[in-house]
Formats: C-alpha cells, structure tokens, sequence
C-alpha cells in the first residue's frame, strides 16, 4: 500500500532537487536545493542549473504535509561565493545544525562551504572561507556510530571533478576513457567542529565483482555524481548516479573509505536529465528521497519525491521502477 505521499512532489510552489534527508528530533527534514525557474538550454556545463538560495522542507511523519521553512541561506550570505549553490546536505553534531554546501567560488571553481543553525531550517551562517582543499560539488555528510563525520563529494563535467586530477584545477583535462579506471568519488574526514578537512581528500575505489576498479567505459555502473552513505548491519553502503545512464546505485564496503565492491542498482532513470537521492531510515523502515522532472519535462525544474525501499537483511535493494 502507497503512503499519502509517496512518489508526489512534495512541494510544488517552488521547484527542489537533490534531497539530503534526515530525521531530527523524531520530524523528518530535507535539504534541497532551490531550482530556479528560468529559461535557458540544456548545457553540459549545469549553466542551466542557476541556484540562488537553500530553503529546507519538513514533515512531521511521510503521510503530513511537507512545509516549506523559508529561505535559509542566500548566495549573497556566504562571503567566498559567485554563484551556483547546487546540492547541500546537514548533519546535527555538538547541539549544532551544520549545513554543508558547494558553491562556485571568485574564480569560479566549485568549493565546498558549512554554515551553522541551532535550527534545523536556518538561518545558517556561513564560515567566511570554503573548507580548505575542497573541490567539486555534491557534499553527503555521514556521521558514524563512534562520533566521527565524513564527506563524501564529487562530480563529473559541470561539478568538475575530473579537472582536479592533477592536484591542480585546470578546466582543460581530459576525460579517462575505455579501459582506464573511472574516477571515483572523494572522501574526507571533517574536524569536529566542522570548519576543516583532518584527512587528505582521497579517491574512493568502487571495484566490479573481480576486485578490478570499474571502468571509465563502463557507464552503466561507474560514479559520475551525488554520493550518499547509509550504513546497515556494520556495513557501509556508496550509493551515487551514473550520470550519462541516469541510474542510481550502489556498491558495499567494509570501511567508510572504501574500497567499495559493486552491487546494483536502485533505481531506474527518471524523468529529466539528472538523478540525485538521499536514502533515510524512518521508523524502522528505509525510504529513499530522490527527485524528477515529470510535472515540467524540464531538466533543471525538478520537484523532490519518496518512495519506500526494499533492503534485505543482507543490504540487497530491490531496484525501483519509478513510475510503475
Ligand atoms: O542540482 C545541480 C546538480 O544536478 C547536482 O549537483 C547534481 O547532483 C545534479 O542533480
């Protein structure tokens, strides 16, 4: 049976995407971003994905109606910021909310920035720089059950992640093609407090079933953007899209850094170009927050939906069928 909810827009008077869902204090919050309603073509680059602000969603349980908070924080805020707030996510730690973000900086590059709240919704204030040593985009925050709190980010052609390859930003590096090992995505352990990187950023490794990385050809399954870590049983478990096949999956691992062993996947492609998830434990049961295009055909106008997931004892996930 489906939930009041579930598979519908949450909200619908302002477009969101790229949900980080999370439960505070027994009520389920959403950090999205904000999808401008503007018009401009489909670009490579994200030109078209013009983001300005971050307003946090919130429901008291998954059948409720889902509030939108108001603005929590502005691009004109946060001091090192051009353009382009893209997908957040927010962890509770130290009595603190921390909003955790990417943005481009003065050069535009894409950096990854925090404010804090002692509120869920904001407003966040931001720290005056981005966190020193970070790049690209789609920061997912995991807190461990020992206390300690990673990030796991990146993403290809517009987030940039292949321009770093170097240790260097250069705009123009190429792409590893074929047989080359696909870049996976970055991981680093924040400070306590949340204002610095403690660990050196490193790659993550997501091997195929022969321990073998997976391949830059291999579309269907390797990383290309938003990272998410859920962990169940002592496990830890990478969930990402594959971009250009517009599949979410996953792969599992024994330590938070990886190397992660592929899986499958959890979802088939929605509706628009892009596909961004979140995967949540509510009540016992998991429910993974992701988003599509459906009410507009547009790409960069999406709108955040639920729907419940299936995951055996064994961390295996039935694979969804969106609109089915
Ligand atoms: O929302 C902007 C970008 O689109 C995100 O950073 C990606 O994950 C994709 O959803």
């Amino acid at each position: 049976m489906r939930r009041k909810n579930e598979r519908k827009a949450l909200v619908e008077h302002i477009y969101t995407a790229d949900p980080s869902a999370h439960v505070f204090n027994g009520k389920i919050y959403i950090y999205p971003s904000h999808d401008e309603d503007i018009d401009l073509p489909e670009d490579d680059d994200g030109e078209q994905y013009v983001m300005k602000d971050y307003h946090i969603l919130s429901m008291d349980n998954l059948d409720s109606e889902c509030v939108d908070n108001g603005l929590a924080l502005s691009e004109e805020d946060v001091p090192w910021v051009s353009r382009q707030l893209w997908a957040p996510d927010a962890v509770y730690k130290n009595g603190k909310y921390y909003l955790v973000f990417p943005a481009k900086d003065k050069d535009d590059i894409f950096r990854i920035g925090v404010a804090e709240s002692d509120s869920p919704t904001g407003p966040f204030k931001p720290q005056e720089d981005f966190i020193k040593g970070s790049y690209s985009v789609d920061p997912a925050v995991f807190l461990d059950d020992d206390g300690r709190t990673y990030c796991y980010y990146g993403g290809l052609w517009g987030g940039q992640l292949e321009m770093w390859q170097s240790g260097t930003f250069n705009r123009d590096e190429r792409r590893p093609e074929g047989d080359e090992p696909a870049i996976g995505p970055m991981f680093a352990e924040f400070s306590d407090d949340m204002t610095e990187f403690i660990s050196e950023p490193k790659h993550i490794q997501i091997l195929d079933e022969n321990g073998e990385p997976l391949k830059a050809s291999d579309e269907d399954r390797r990383y290309f953007e938003g990272p998410w870590m859920h962990k169940l049983n002592g496990k830890y478990y990478l969930s990402y899209s594959t971009g250009t096949t517009h599949y979410i999956c996953y792969a599992e691992g024994d330590r938070p850094d990886g190397p992660f062993t592929y899986k499958g996947r959890i979802m088939e492609p929605v509706i628009g170009w892009t596909t961004h998830h979140s995967i949540v434990e509510i009540d016992g049961e998991w429910y993974i927050f992701y988003h599509d295009s459906e009410k507009t055909g547009i790409s960069h106008e999406r709108c955040v939906k639920y729907t419940k997931l299936d995951i055996d004892e064994n961390g295996n996930i039935t694979t969804i069928k969106p609109y089915e």
